[in-house]
């Protein structure tokens, strides 16, 4: 009896590292900028039917309006309150969106950015999100509130109150980063006002978080504000369910903060592996596909099951955070899709795909001055909408990756392979390599300068096989190319290294 007690209280304040998506949905999408109206919408006719588990969406609550540069994306990491009303939309659409997503069972994860309050120097005056008033130069935010008692100026100690070493972790946790107001998680006052902020959006049903500046907190204090979440809203989660929680913690190594310093909270996001990931593609350093035989751990990464990864995010796909220009994104369309591919068919890690918007790139010197561009907007600063065109790929400059027909149906392969063993690897010691989640999947590269023709086993049950990155299965007829399986599991494959696509992926659920 006392050990079941004793069970059930881990239970209840352990660390949460589920995903809390639905049996059968493997990924989480996040679609950068949407409106709450499009992603209800999106929920309902794309992501559902086509396997998706859920939405990363892009912050809810009310940010400083910055007018210079006009309406730039990262107002949104400026909070003013804990109100819910934001260029995505008010309270009534955030909570319409998150009950028409958990209906169709999407759920949805909020970008927490419980770190810091706006920049120093924001000024002061109503120029908000919802119109709440606010005093920066004097840390007032009356409409939380916080007050110059709840930031953390009197425990750092550089001369202009910023970060400046990153090898100094007492920094990097109390001082600023960029300049904005850091908050002093270690107040049970300011811990309580951010779990209040986090238990408001549980309830409306969200099913977990992303902890923006995770790295600038401590893991204790991270602790001690999730420690006062409640469980999930039962009218769509088990009694009892706690939010996901994945930690942006930027470990590339060499620095004294670590990924594995916040396993106590859950999750953290991986960026090792979209930036190695990026390297072998593009066969830069002397990298080439045959050394992912041990992608995962072996690479140096985190356990698997303490991982969220991605190929991009929605700062280093424009130079901003970590990574560096190895990264890919959909401005590298055809190498973009392999290394998506590639990331959907292997077992490591929770994925997140990225969904963003296209802007007009300025390189200055390697750097692009038009990194802060906002969504697609009117010019009274007002988001568009996504609109759907008749190939159902997005306009108004939304890019739209998911819906891009070979890393929607990879998201639908990962769903498919869930639970099967990495095997049947091959490599030609090069950039042509295989392989397969054991009798379920199989996936097979050429991204060398020449010809691919090989015979390889692939685990498969005999049978005629839809190719679905060229195609898919379409009744009982394949609209791409077609794989072969005789009785012993083997297939020949045959990739052009001009192909469109150079890459072919097969499941169980696309055999004819
Ligand atoms: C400017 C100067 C500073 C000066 C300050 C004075 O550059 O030197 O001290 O004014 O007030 C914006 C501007 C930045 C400006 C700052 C404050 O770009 O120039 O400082 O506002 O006004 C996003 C953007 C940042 C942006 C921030 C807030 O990337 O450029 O700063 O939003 O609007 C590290 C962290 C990691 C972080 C990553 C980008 O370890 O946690 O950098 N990633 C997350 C988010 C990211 C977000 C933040 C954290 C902050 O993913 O999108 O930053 O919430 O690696
Ligand atoms: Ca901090």
């Amino acid at each position: 009896m006392q050990v079941l007690l004793l069970l059930a209280a881990v239970g209840l304040c352990g660390a949460q590292y589920n995903s809390n998506t639905q049996a059968g949905r493997t990924s989480i999408v996040h679609l950068f900028e949407w409106r709450w109206a499009d992603i209800a919408l999106e929920c309902e006719r794309y992501l559902a039917p086509n396997g998706f588990g859920g939405v990363q969406v892009s912050p809810p609550n009310e940010n400083i309006i910055v007018t210079n540069p006009f309406r730039p994306w990262w107002e949104r990491y400026q909070p003013i309150s804990y109100k819910l009303c934001t260029r995505s939309g008010n309270e009534d659409e955030f909570r319409d969106m998150v009950t028409r997503c958990n209906n169709v069972g999407v759920y949805i994860y909020v970008d927490a950015v419980v770190n810091h309050m706006c920049g120093a120097a924001g000024g002061s005056g109503t120029h908000s999100t919802c119109g709440s008033y606010f005093d920066a130069g004097n840390e007032n935010f009356p409409a939380v509130p916080y007050s110059g008692w709840d930031f953390n100026d009197g425990r750092c100690y550089t001369s202009n109150g910023e970060i400046q070493n990153y090898g100094d972790m007492y920094q990097v946790r109390d001082c600023r980063l960029s300049g904005l107001l850091d908050l002093a998680q270690e107040k049970d006052y300011v811990r309580t006002k951010i779990a209040e902020y986090m238990n408001y959006l549980i309830d409306i049903g969200v099913a977990g978080f992303r902890i923006d500046a995770a790295k600038h907190m401590w893991p204790g204090d991270i602790k001690a504000f999730l420690d006062k979440l409640n469980t999930l809203n039962t009218r769509w989660f088990p009694s009892g369910t706690k939010p996901f929680i994945y930690q942006e913690v930027i470990d590339l190594g060499g620095e004294p903060i670590t990924g594995s310093q916040y396993f106590e909270n859950g999750r953290v996001t991986e960026f090792k592996y979209g930036a190695k990931l990026g390297t072998v593609i593009r066969k830069w350093d002397g990298e080439k596909m045959a050394y992912l035989k041990n992608w995962g751990e072996g690479w140096g990464f985190v356990p698997s099951d303490r991982a969220l990864v991605f190929v991009d995010n929605h700062d280093n796909q424009r130079g901003h955070g970590a990574g560096g220009a190895s990264i890919l994104t959909f401005w590298d369309a055809r190498l973009y899709k392999m290394a998506v591919g590639f990331m959907l068919a292997h077992p490591y890690g929770f994925t997140r795909v990225m969904s963003s918007y296209r802007w007009t790139r300025n390189f200055v010197n390697g750097q692009d001055a038009n990194d802060w561009i906002g969504p697609p907007s009117n010019s009274d600063g007002s988001t568009k909408s996504v609109t759907i065109n008749a190939d159902t790929t997005c306009g108004n400059d939304w890019v739209c990756e998911h819906r891009w027909r070979q890393i929607r149906n990879m998201v639908i392969f990962r769903n498919v392979v869930d639970g099967e063993p990495f095997s049947n690897w091959w490599d030609n010691d090069s950039n042509q390599v295989a392989f397969g989640r054991g009798n379920k999947g199989f996936i097979v590269f050429n991204n060398d300068d020449w010809y691919m023709n090989v015979n390889l086993q692939t685990g498969l049950p005999a049978g005629t096989y839809c190719d679905v990155i060229s195609g898919q299965k379409e009744g009982n007829a394949c609209t791409g190319k077609q794989v072969y399986v005789s009785g012993d599991g083997t297939a020949n494959f045959q990739i052009s290294n001009t192909d469109e696509d150079p890459f072919v992926a097969i499941h169980v659920d696309a055999k004819l």
